[in-house]
């Protein structure tokens, strides 16, 4: 079980502060979410912040793409200290080319989904990634409400994963809290994405509130 705490969520006023109870509070990486307000109508989080975070933390940087043209980024986000680089498979027709030069640069490859689209395009791709990102909000804002319906790709990506015997990490994003977790542990999602529905809810400090998320996470249910 991984948890990946969701940057955007935290207070921006003490950011600093807050990655140090995120680290106190057992979580494995930040979430970093890169809007372009062209993918998704929002924008979030940027270069300099990355500089500026990287010699912070030992954090591992999960970066999640809401980007059109994944190939400008990737480089750039590279270099700025991602260990995971997370893109949509709707904003490129390149999926392959994409998939290597992430995985040439060093780092692991993610793809991610949103809700409506169906799990059969990773098919010929999951042979080259590591993660499958598996949005169950629409990508763009946070607190938004849960799709019911993802829990079944869920399981759908996760019977495709292990038929073919591979060691991929499905991760969800969004929504994610006490009633939405125990139905997507038991289907198969192994990293979880924190946001305002568990440690940034405001109900308790955040080493506190991140403590109880990984109890809920590790659950068998
Ligand atoms: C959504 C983004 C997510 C959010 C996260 C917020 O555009 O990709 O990573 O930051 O989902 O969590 P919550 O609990 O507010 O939905
Ligand atoms: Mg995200």
């Amino acid at each position: 079980i991984k948890i990946s705490a969701s940057l955007d969520c935290a207070n921006y006023l003490d950011l600093l502060s807050d990655i140090r109870k995120l680290e106190e509070g057992g979580v494995n990486m930040l979430h970093l979410d890169i809007m372009d307000g062209h993918f998704v109508p929002n924008y979030a989080l940027g270069t300099n912040l990355l500089r500026k975070l990287r010699p912070q933390t030992s954090l591992l940087f999960d970066v999640h793409f809401m980007t059109s043209n994944p190939e400008v980024s990737i480089p750039i986000f590279a270099d700025l200290g991602a260990d995971i680089i997370t893109f949509h498979v709707e904003t490129t027709s390149r999926l392959h080319q994409m998939v290597s030069s992430i995985k040439n640069l060093g780092k692991k490859a993610g793809l991610a989904l949103n809700p409506s689209t169906p799990p059969d395009i990773l098919e010929y791709i999951f042979p080259y990634i590591d993660m499958v990102l598996v949005m169950t909000v629409d990508p763009g804002f946070v607190g938004q409400k849960f799709v019911p319906e993802v829990v079944k790709k869920v399981q759908i990506i996760k019977s495709l994963i292990d038929s073919r015997h591979l060691n991929i990490d499905i991760a969800v994003d969004g929504g994610i809290g006490e009633k939405t977790v125990p139905l997507l542990k038991k289907a198969g999602a192994n990293v979880f994405i924190a946001g305002t529905s568990s440690i940034f809810s405001g109900k308790d400090e955040i080493e506190i509130a991140a403590r109880k998320f990984r109890e809920l996470c590790e659950k068998t249910y």
